[in-house]
């Protein structure tokens, strides 16, 4: 039986930032960091105020979501320049994006991508992932030695996690983390209950878990993601109000709350180093 303890200690809160996301527009939200300088910028600050990893969707010179490759690697390697940060490319993309896309988002060899285990009603879109797609990302993520982050929109997707380890072992790293996503409109509710239910449904190969609530439920799951140990994954992708009505300034603001509710669950910010760890990243 392999060893599945870590050496982080528990009181370590690993803080994900999500900063720019594919659905906002820039002529909706002007401080949304879309530009390679905005990027950049927005995960040093970010960094500075108690996050240890990103999750990186691109745009294009018009501000509209894109997978150009160049665009990527060119991204992985500024942010790896800056920054401490993991470095964690979205294999989501937008709705838009053809899953040959998606799959080729590895070639920018990030520290870790996100990896979808199913497909959610997505509002008024469909967001793709059929189970052939699931598979083979992840048998490139194993080849690829890219640390997946299993993002989890639905109870039934916590079941797929558990067929997928089940039949193609443990992901690169030997750890396996993932990422509640939770009140997206066709994807489980934001609330503590159905948190409570996702993390009592993880498979025994899960060594570590955050937990993200889209929109106004973005406190309640971090509350209750502290409440059970896990992490928290913040930022603009997935809320643009810091209370009822009022605009977020920036994803350091986001960070900074992180940041104060964990010193109020007595969690610190976990350094880069030890997301390493926890992550199965460190050499
Ligand atoms: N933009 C959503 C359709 C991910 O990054 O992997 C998908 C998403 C998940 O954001
Ligand atoms: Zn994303």
């Amino acid at each position: 039986m392999p060893d599945r303890s870590s050496d982080v200690p528990p009181e370590a809160l690993l803080v994900t930032v999500a900063p720019t996301g594919a659905e906002t527009s820039k002529a909706d939200c002007p401080q949304l960091p879309t530009t390679l300088e905005e990027l950049v910028a927005a995960a040093r600050e970010c960094e500075a105020a108690g996050a240890a990893m990103i999750h990186v969707h691109i745009r294009d010179d018009d501000h509209r979501p894109t997978l150009d490759r160049g665009r990527l690697s060119a991204t992985v390697e500024a942010l790896r320049e800056a920054t401490d940060l993991v470095v964690q490319l979205s294999t989501g993309g937008s709705v838009h994006d053809p899953l040959e896309d998606r799959l080729k988002v590895l070639d920018a060899r990030p520290d870790s991508c996100s990896l979808t285990m199913g497909t959610t009603n997505f509002g008024d879109d469909v967001f793709s992932n059929p189970w052939p797609f699931v598979c083979d990302l992840y048998q490139l993520s194993q080849e690829r030695e890219v640390v997946p982050e299993f993002e989890l929109f639905d109870l039934g997707q916590v079941a797929a996690l558990t067929r997928l380890l089940d039949r193609y072992g443990l992901p690169y790293g030997g750890r396996v983390h993932c990422d509640f996503v939770m009140g997206v409109p066709g994807g489980m509710p934001g609330t503590a209950d159905a948190l409570v239910a996702g993390v009592a449904a993880l498979p025994p190969q899960v060594t570590s878990w955050s937990a993200t609530g889209i929109g106004r439920t973005t406190l309640a799951v971090a509350m209750t993601a502290l409440a059970k140990g896990g992490h928290l994954r913040v930022g603009m992708e997935d809320v643009l109000t810091i209370s009822r009505g009022v605009p977020v300034e920036s994803n350091t603001q986001l960070v900074e709350r992180a940041v104060a509710l964990g010193a109020i669950a007595q969690r610190r910010p976990m350094t880069t180093d030890e997301a390493r760890r926890l992550l199965g990243l460190a050499s």
